[in-house]
């Protein structure tokens, strides 16, 4: 439900945007927190600016005109059209938005999420956000992280459980923060992109981002070891630029990703190794889950699609 502002008020408010003789900018908006964006202009100078309901959420990522009004203090004037907007359903189904103008997704993983205990992989939510990649057109990049914190025998099984993603063409990159793993891998993968990190909390993307950006601080959550207090998890998703080109958008950790916009007939279309398949489906309404002669459920008898990958396609079917 939306309120409406009285209309004089909202009179108001027009000409005073009409008549603000300050000059129109155009800028990036670095950082959301709610009404107030941080949005740097050409020369990287950042300011503080509000924002109209009229323009809906702003968020990282987002082009926008704005005016000054006070020393690095501003008003949103306009936003610009999204080449991309990474989106999710907050808990009561309305879309939140994430970030936008994005180019690709970085889904960032690990065995030893929290407290470092047992091994544990969230494939689930990887596929869900390979999904939400794949619906918007951008490619996906799986990188699993505290590399480190791995026994031999936790590798092997590592690198077989994620074997899969690299067979169907997705590129899979180990990091640790700790021995600076794999983190020149993941700099050439960033540098002509806009790439956001998404995953759970807990599993170190602020941390490589900050090893990205050696002389940029940001808020790196450490635990201390006695009272389990002192965590700094992400709270507002903040865009870095990398030193040697591209933008890194840190978002929150989330404990589930919920994928909103997407009909079921289109889910399998965003499984890439389903696609070659479903024109083969006796059906042309197949959605590869009850229905006889379905090209899809005979890859995966004959082991030509991975069973896990199917599970999971069923499972985000069934909350369409
Ligand atoms: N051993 C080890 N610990 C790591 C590594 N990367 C991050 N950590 C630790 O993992 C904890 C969480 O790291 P963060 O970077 O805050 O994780 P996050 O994904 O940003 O978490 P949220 O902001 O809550 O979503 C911190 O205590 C880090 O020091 C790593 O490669 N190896
Ligand atoms: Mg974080
Ligand atoms: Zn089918």
């Amino acid at each position: 439900m939306s309120r409406k502002r009285p209309p004089h008020r909202q009179k108001q408010q027009d000409k005073q945007e009409l008549t603000n003789p300050e000059p129109i900018h155009n800028g990036l908006v670095v950082a959301s927190y709610g009404a107030k964006l941080d949005v740097e202009d050409d020369t990287g100078t950042i300011y503080r600016c509000t924002s109209r309901r009229k323009f809906g959420a702003i968020i990282c990522g987002d082009q926008v005109t704005w005016q000054s009004t006070h020393d690095n203090e501003g008003v949103i004037a306009g936003l610009l059209p999204r080449s991309t907007l990474l989106a999710r359903p907050d808990d009561i189904g309305r879309d939140k938005p994430i970030a936008a103008n994005i180019s690709q997704i970085i889904i960032v993983s690990t065995v030893k999420a929290l407290n470092n205990e047992g091994y544990h992989l969230h494939h689930n939510l990887i596929d869900r956000y390979i999904v939400a990649a794949e619906s918007l057109d951008i490619t996906p990049v799986i990188v699993v992280n505290k590399y480190d914190l791995l026994t031999e025998e936790e590798r092997q099984r590592l690198v077989q459980d994620i074997q899969v993603y690299t067979e169907i063409g997705y590129q899979v990159i180990h990091t640790s923060t700790k021995q600076a793993h794999g983190l020149e891998d993941l700099t050439r993968q960033l540098e002509p992109h806009t790439s956001v990190f998404v995953g759970e909390s807990g599993v170190g993307k602020s941390s490589i981002i900050r090893s990205l950006l050696a002389n940029t601080e940001i808020r790196v959550g450490e635990v201390s070891a006695s009272s389990g207090k002192g965590k700094h998890t992400t709270t507002s998703t903040t865009l870095y630029h990398l030193g040697s080109g591209g933008n890194l958008i840190d978002s929150p950790g989330v404990r589930e990703f919920g994928l909103s916009k997407i009909e079921p007939a289109a889910l399998a279309y965003n499984f890439i190794e389903f696609r070659p398949l479903i024109s083969l489906c006796k059906f042309n309404n197949c959605i590869h889950n009850a229905e006889p002669q379905c090209a899809v459920k005979q890859a995966v008898d004959n082991g030509a699609i991975n069973a896990r990958r199917y599970k999971n396609y069923l499972e985000i079917l069934a909350t369409l």
